[in-house]
């Protein structure tokens, strides 16, 4: 029996909570079990109902008037006590079988560098849960060169924190003109285009980077393939789902 977990990951506001609830939903609608598990203890309000809330547990608002702490530091906190009630939670989980959709907090930086952020993947791997990992960016802020490599930046540092199977998604494509998407598109299937787009935007001495820097981008395009999707609309969700189960259903991929 075999499940995946899969972490969604990503800067603040780039869709992960509308990802979790819309991919929960599509996946039901075609017969793929599915559980879904809110991570984030300081989120207020989501717009679904997760199977499993860290909440229950630890929540950053309580924190926050408790300990007479900041929002960023109650989050710290937070993130760090959820390590601490993580094996009851995990315990709940009831598939058998199946997909385990996990929305992470938005201050992705205390999930992702932080020293809890690994225990708790090592817990879900403890539980003999394999993971995947899907980075989430906002198609417009990776529009113009130099913001698509800042991004595709800040998704290999968290590539490289777990070394998991890893899906960049970009999300909101729904917002983005055909022609933007298109461009970036480019970028990704052209190392000369890319360089080409880097350049223009820089003058000079300043370009001396950019042949390194889409060296580095064009081999982690291959660990790292990039799915377009609207969480809204649903958009792109049958080509992002196929990649899931390819690496739910093993094949050669490694865990
Ligand atoms: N148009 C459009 N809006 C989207 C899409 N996905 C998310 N949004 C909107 O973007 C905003 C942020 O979405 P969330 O799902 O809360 O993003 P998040 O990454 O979970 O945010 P934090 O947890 O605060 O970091 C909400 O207003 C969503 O409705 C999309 O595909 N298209
Ligand atoms: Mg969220």
């Amino acid at each position: 029996m075999k499940k995946l977990a899969i972490f969604i990951v990503g800067p603040a506001g780039s869709g992960k909570t509308t990802l979790t609830a819309s991919l929960s939903d599509f996946l039901k609608a075609n017969d793929v079990p599915v559980e879904t598990i809110n991570l984030d203890p300081a989120a207020e309000k989501i717009p679904y109902l997760p199977d499993l809330d860290v909440r229950e547990y630890v929540f950053a608002p309580k924190i926050m008037h408790a300990h007479r702490l900041g929002p960023n530091g109650a989050i710290v906190v937070a993130t760090d006590l959820m390590v601490e009630h993580l094996p009851k939670l995990i315990e709940r989980i009831s598939l058998d079988e199946g997909l385990i959709l996990i929305d992470t907090p938005g201050q992705m930086e205390v999930f992702v560098f932080r020293k809890s952020g690994e225990a708790i993947y090592q817990q879900f791997r403890d539980a003999d849960i394999h993971i995947l990992t899907i980075f989430v960016v906002d198609t417009i802020l990776a529009s113009s060169p130099s913001l698509f490599v800042s991004s595709l930046f800040l998704s290999a540092s968290t590539y490289y924190r777990y070394l998991t199977p890893f899906i960049q998604v970009f999300n909101k494509v729904d917002l983005v003109r055909e022609d933007v998407k298109e461009k970036i598109l480019t970028w990704i299937n052209s190392r000369e285009n890319l360089l080409r787009a880097l350049d223009a935007e820089l003058i000079g001495e300043q370009r001396t980077i950019n042949t390194k820097i889409v060296n580095l981008i064009e081999d982690f395009l291959e660990i790292a393939p990039i799915f377009f999707v609207s969480a809204t609309k649903m958009y792109g969700y049958t080509e992002l789902v196929a990649e899931i189960l390819r690496h739910f259903t093993g094949g050669d991929v490694v865990y």
